[in-house]
């Protein structure tokens, strides 16, 4: 058994019961081998070992009251999985599906996601098994009170800086900033996806979406081709599917379905996404109320969304969302290129087949790296108390995006594995944040 192997097994046996985590290591530590066989002293100083055993992990009580005065209690989590390279960054979750082990994985894809930036972020994740859905503005508010009562002592600008993800978006990062700013005095950065109005970042609410689109349109161009006339699949209608659909709308793309966790819409003369924000940005509405403004659309409940044909599918939902039955109609209907807007989209075996069939290919590590990035300006932004405009930042969000192909196609050629974008990321992520655990000792 080679040295990958062997961490990926212990790894495995050391953390049982946590099929996402394995799912994350089982994809990302065998495209290392080649890269490390050349670079021997990541063996001898056990790098791998290091990196996927985290720094820290906290589990925490979340007690709240409810409006008709009940007591509830939720668990929290805080994964700080590696600091290498920065403080470290990553998104809260707040979904009823959250346990150490979905928390584990997103935080281990974080580290190589934040060094794909080019800045200087760690990895880290958390969030809690809170489902905000039905819940009154206030009790949410009194949940991340609870939530920040514990996780304050735990974070700060210099040291972990949280940020959104599902069920996590401006309101929730607002209450969250509030609290922690009561209980500590400062007022400081210790947050990104904060309100503009109090350190936030123009670009950063669209940065995922339209990070995933330039990032799209670059595949699309290796192929000598653009968004321009292509229709586009794009699971989910959160905050990265709906500014994944605007930014693929202004670059003359048809998106025609988007979807929730009960169904999805489809309209082959384009959804308008002005009506889905409306939906759901401002009403808190299910992805089928789009029928009672366009006629022309259809909503199929509990339906597979990949079924319906397209030349590009953007999955911006969840985990696994994406497997090898919906796979197999990407292939069939002659899809082109999938980009993964959510983390880990894809299972292994339609990550696969796809690959096999020559569709390209970028897995959520690449992709979806635009969030954390505008994420990493708002930092910069807060740390010179200077704001800068939506272009310069949109101007840097796609060259980061560029230079994440790029750096990751690269990658992949190098090692003998041409237009595997997986692995290029993987290596592309891995080499800064190895160099700088071995620069720093045997920490
Ligand atoms: P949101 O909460 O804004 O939206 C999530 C969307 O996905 C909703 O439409 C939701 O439907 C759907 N969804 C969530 N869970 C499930 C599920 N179990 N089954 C089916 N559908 C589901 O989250 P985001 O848009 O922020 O996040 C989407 C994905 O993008 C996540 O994987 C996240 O990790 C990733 N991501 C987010 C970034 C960000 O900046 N926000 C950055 C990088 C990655 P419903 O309302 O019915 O639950
Ligand atoms: O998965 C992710 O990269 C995020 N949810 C965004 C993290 C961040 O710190 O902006």
């Amino acid at each position: 058994m080679n040295y990958t192997e062997k961490v990926l097994k212990e790894a495995i046996t050391k953390n049982p019961n946590e099929p996402e985590f394995h799912q994350a290591l089982t994809e990302i530590i065998p495209t290392l081998a080649p890269f490390i066989a050349e670079n021997p002293e990541y063996e001898k100083e056990k790098i791998l070992e290091r990196l996927v055993e985290p720094e820290r992990q906290t589990i925490f009580r979340v007690p709240w009251i409810s409006d008709d005065g009940e007591i509830n209690v939720n668990r929290g989590y805080r994964v700080q999985f590696n600091s290498a390279i920065g403080p470290y960054k990553g998104g809260l979750r707040f979904h009823p599906s959250v346990n150490l082990s979905v928390i584990k994985f997103l935080g281990f894809e974080q580290i190589f996601k934040n060094s794909l930036t080019g800045l200087a972020i760690g990895g880290g994740k958390g969030g809690a098994d809170f489902d905000p859905k039905g819940k009154s503005s206030r009790e949410v508010m009194a949940f991340c009170q609870s939530f920040i009562n514990e996780l304050y002592r735990h974070i700060g600008q210099d040291q972990d800086i949280p940020a959104g993800d599902i069920g996590v978006g401006g309101r929730e990062i607002g209450y969250m900033y509030g609290q922690y700013k009561r209980l500590t005095g400062q007022y400081e950065g210790a947050f990104t996806g904060k309100g503009l109005s109090y350190g936030g970042s123009l670009v950063r609410t669209e940065a995922t979406g339209y990070g995933l689109v330039y990032m799209a349109e670059n595949m699309l161009n290796a192929k000598k081709t653009d968004f321009s006339g292509k229709a586009v699949v794009i699971s989910g209608s959160g905050n990265v599917a709906i500014y994944a659909a605007e930014k693929a709308i202004q670059y003359g793309a048809k998106v025609i379905a988007m979807s929730d966790s009960n169904g999805y819409i489809s309209d082959l003369n384009g959804i308008e996404i002005e009506t889905v924000k409306q939906i759901k940005e401002k009403n808190r509405g299910r992805i089928k109320d789009y029928l009672n403004f366009h006629k022309t659309a259809e909503y199929v409940e509990n339906g597979l969304i990949w079924s319906v044909p397209c030349h590009v599918a953007l999955p911006c939902a969840t985990q696994n969302e994406l497997d090898e039955d919906g796979a197999k109609y990407l292939v069939k209907n002659g899809c082109i290129v999938v980009a993964e807007g959510s983390n880990m989209s894809t299972t292994l075996e339609a990550t696969h087949l796809l690959q096999e069939n020559n569709i390209c290919f970028a897995p959520g590590k690449a992709a979806n790296a635009g969030g954390v990035a505008v994420s990493a300006l708002e930092m910069a932004q807060n740390s010179t108390r200077l704001s800068w405009a939506f272009e310069k930042v949109d101007r840097k969000l796609k060259d980061i995006m560029h230079d994440i192909y790029i750096s990751s196609y690269k990658a992949a050629e190098r090692y003998g594995m041409k237009g595997n974008l997986v692995a290029g990321a993987n290596i592309a992520g891995f080499k800064k944040v190895a160099d700088a655990m071995l620069m720093q000792g045997n920490i």
